[in-house]
C-alpha cells in the first residue's frame, strides 16, 4: 500500500449548494431574486463551508418553467441582472473558495429562442433542423400519442411549416435535435464560452433525454446518450478541472457506470429511485405513497453498494423539483430540528458529494396551499385537468401537491422574521411561507445548537477527514426497520454512523462490527464515547464516531 494518500479531485471533498435564483435573494426590491442578491449573501455560504454553488438557470428566458426554458444561452435574464453581474458573482464566489456550477439545459430551448423562431418560420431555415419536426397523421392528429411531462400532447402543430414539433415538457420547451451535428456544435461552442468565463462545471438537466431515438419512441436513456456525452466531453470539459453532474430520472444502478465509470464522460449523476418511492404508478407525485424508513434505507444502501468501488454518488434529498426534506422524510412539527439534523447526518456521512438545497440548512418546511391559484408551477397547471379527468379528486390532488409539489421548494428563502423575510423589500413573486416568523436564517444562526451550525460542522468534517470524503461503505443492521447504521473505512480509520429515522426511541444491540470506543465527531443528542451491547437511541438521534 502506498503511504501517501492518492489525491482526490476537489469535488470529492466539497459540498454543493443549490441556488434557485428566483427565490434566493432580491437585490433591487422587485420581489424577484437576482444575481446581485446572491452576491450579497455569499458570506452565508462561506460560513456554511460549501465548495461550489449549483446555480439553477439564470439565462434569458420567458420564465414559463422558471428558466428551464432558455431563449438565449449567452445572456442573463433581465430580471436577474447582467453578464457583468454574473462575472462579479464568479469572482466574488472565487474569493471565498466557492465555484459556480452552471445548469446546462440542452434537451430543449424556449420557443422564444431565435433558433426556434427561425425554425418555425420556414422549413428551409438551417435552424429548422435544430428541432424535432414530424408530419401529422391523417385527420389532423399529431405524429404520435406521446404525452408531454407537463400535460397534454408532446407535439404542437405550426401552420407556417405544416409540421409538428416535439416537446417532452411544455409546448414552450421545444426539444433540440441532437442527431444534428450543427446543433451539437452550437451547444459545445456555447459551453466553451461559459467555461472561458471561469465557471466550475455543469449540472446537466434531464441529460439522458438527449440520446433519444424519436422514431423508435426510445426516450429515457435513449440509445445515443453515451455517444453524445462522449463527444461533448471531448469538445468541452474533458481534461479541464471542472465538475460534471448529470441529472436523469431514468438512470439505474445497472446503467450508471456507463455515465461515470472509468470511460464514462461524467463525474456523478443525480438519480431518483428514492424520490419515486413516494409516487404512485398512475398519478405520480400527486397521489403520494408513504415512504417508510425501511424503504428509504433499502434504496440508499443499494445505491451506496452499487457505487462502492469505482463509482461516486451525488447525494441529495431536496432540490427545486422536490418537497422540503424535513416535511417528506422527517417531521416538520415537534421534531423539526432533530429530524433535520438526523437527515443531514445520514446524507453527509455517506460516500459521494452531498448537495444542500437553499433553506435546507435552516430546516425550511413545505408550504401549505389551500387553493390552486396559490400555485405557480407549470407542472401543476399542466397536469391538474389531465389527472382529474383520469379520476383523481380535487382534494386528493391538493394533498398531493402539498406533500410532493415543486412549489414547496420555491417559496422564498427565509432570511429573517420581517415582512419580506429579508428576501425582498417588495412583494415576493410567490407566496412566502408564513412560518418565516419563526424559521429563518437569523434565528437559526443565533442558536449554537441550530441546524445551520450542525450543517457547518458536517461540511467541515468532510473537508478534514479522508474517511468521510473517500472511505468505503458498509451497511449494518440492514433489517432494522428504523435505524440506518453504516461504517466507513479508510486505511486504519473507521467511522461508525447511526441514524434513527423515526420519532420513537429505538432499543437494539450494537452489531459487533460497530462496537467499541471512539471520538464523537458529530451528535444530535450529546456525544457518545463508545458503542457496546444494548443501546437506546432517542427519537431522531444521529451520531458519528471515529476510531
Ligand atoms: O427536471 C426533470 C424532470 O423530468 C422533472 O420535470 C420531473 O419530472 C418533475 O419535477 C417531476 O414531476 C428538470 C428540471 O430540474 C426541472 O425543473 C425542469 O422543469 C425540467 O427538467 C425541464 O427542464
Ligand atoms: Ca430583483
Amino acid at each position: 500500500m502506498n503511504d501517501i494518500r492518492r489525491d482526490i479531485p476537489w469535488w470529492k471533498r466539497a459540498v454543493g449548494y443549490q441556488i434557485y435564483p428566483r427565490s434566493f435573494a432580491d437585490g433591487n426590491g422587485d420581489g424577484i431574486g437576482d444575481i446581485p442578491g446572491i452576491v450579497g449573501r455569499l458570506d452565508h455560504l462561506k460560513d456554511l463551508g460549501v465548495g461550489f454553488i449549483w446555480l439553477s438557470p439564470v439565462y434569458a428566458s420567458p420564465q414559463r418553467d422558471n428558466g428551464y426554458d432558455i431563449s438565449d444561452y449567452r445572456a442573463i435574464h433581465h430580471e436577474y441582472g447582467t453578464l457583468d453581474d454574473f462575472d462579479r458573482l464568479v469572482a466574488e464566489a472565487k474569493d471565498r473558495g466557492i465555484g459556480i456550477v452552471m445548469d446546462l439545459v440542452v434537451n430543449h430551448s424556449s420557443d422564444e429562442h431565435a433558433w426556434f423562431r427561425a425554425a418555425a418560420a420556414s422549413r428551409d431555415a438551417p435552424e429548422h433542423g435544430y428541432y424535432v419536426w414530424r408530419e401529422g397523421r391523417e385527420g389532423g392528429l399529431p405524429p404520435t400519442d406521446r404525452r408531454a411531462i407537463f400535460g397534454g400532447p408532446a407535439w404542437t402543430y405550426v401552420a407556417a411549416v405544416d409540421r409538428w414539433y416535439l416537446h417532452t415538457f411544455s409546448p414552450g420547451q421545444p426539444d433540440l435535435d441532437w442527431s444534428n451535428p450543427a446543433l451539437r456544435a452550437e451547444i459545445y461552442d456555447m459551453m466553451n464560452w461559459w467555461i472561458a468565463r471561469g465557471i466550475a462545471g455543469f449540472r446537466m438537466d434531464v441529460i439522458d433525454l438527449i440520446g433519444k431515438d424519436v422514431d423508435r419512441d426510445l426516450f429515457d436513456e435513449g440509445p445515443f446518450v453515451w455517444d453524445h456525452l462522449g463527444e461533448m466531453a471531448r469538445e468541452t470539459f474533458q481534461g479541464r478541472d471542472l465538475v460534471t453532474i448529470g441529472e436523469s430520472w431514468a438512470v439505474s444502478r445497472e446503467s450508471i457506470m456507463r455515465y461515470i465509470g472509468e470511460d464514462g464522460p461524467l463525474d456523478m449523476m443525480f438519480h431518483f429511485d428514492h424520490v419515486k418511492l413516494g409516487w404512485d404508478p398512475d398519478f405520480h407525485k400527486f397521489r403520494p405513497r408513504e415512504v417508510t424508513p425501511s424503504m428509504l434505507k433499502r434504496e440508499i444502501i443499494a445505491w451506496q453498494n452499487a457505487l462502492r468501488d469505482d463509482g461516486w454518488d451525488a447525494l441529495f434529498l431536496s432540490n427545486h423539483d422536490l418537497p422540503r426534506q424535513v416535511s417528506r422524510y422527517g417531521d416538520d412539527g415537534a421534531h423539526r430540528v432533530a429530524s433535520a439534523k438526523a437527515l443531514a447526518t445520514m446524507l453527509h456521512m455517506l460516500r459521494g458529494t452531498p448537495f444542500v438545497y437553499q433553506g435546507e440548512e435552516i430546516g425550511m418546511t413545505n408550504f401549505h396551499a389551500s387553493s390552486l391559484d396559490q400555485l405557480l408551477d407549470v407542472e401543476v397547471h399542466g397536469q391538474y385537468r389531465q389527472f382529474l379527468d383520469q379520476g383523481l379528486g380535487h382534494d386528493e390532488f391538493m394533498a398531493g401537491v402539498n406533500l410532493n409539489g415543486r412549489d414547496n421548494a420555491r417559496t422564498p428563502m427565509q432570511w429573517d422574521g420581517r415582512a419580506g423575510a429579508g428576501f425582498t423589500k417588495g412583494t415576493p413573486w410567490i407566496g412566502l411561507n408564513p412560518n418565516h416568523a419563526e424559521i429563518n436564517v437569523a434565528a437559526d444562526r443565533a442558536d449554537p445548537d441550530g441546524i445551520f451550525a450542525y450543517y457547518a460542522r458536517l461540511i467541515a468534517l468532510r473537508a478534514e477527514h479522508p474517511v468521510i470524503a473517500d472511505g468505503g461503505f458498509r451497511a449494518h443492521l440492514e433489517d432494522h426497520p428504523a435505524v440506518l447504521a453504516f461504517t466507513r473505512g479508510h486505511r486504519n480509520r473507521r467511522l461508525s454512523v447511526m441514524v434513527n429515522l423515526t420519532g420513537e426511541a429505538q432499543k437494539f444491540v450494537v452489531p459487533d462490527a460497530m462496537a467499541g470506543s471512539g471520538t464523537s465527531l458529530v451528535a444530535t443528542h450529546g456525544a457518545r464515547a463508545g458503542l457496546q451491547g444494548e443501546i437506546t437511541m432517542e427519537p431522531w438521534e444521529a451520531f458519528a464516531l471515529l476510531r
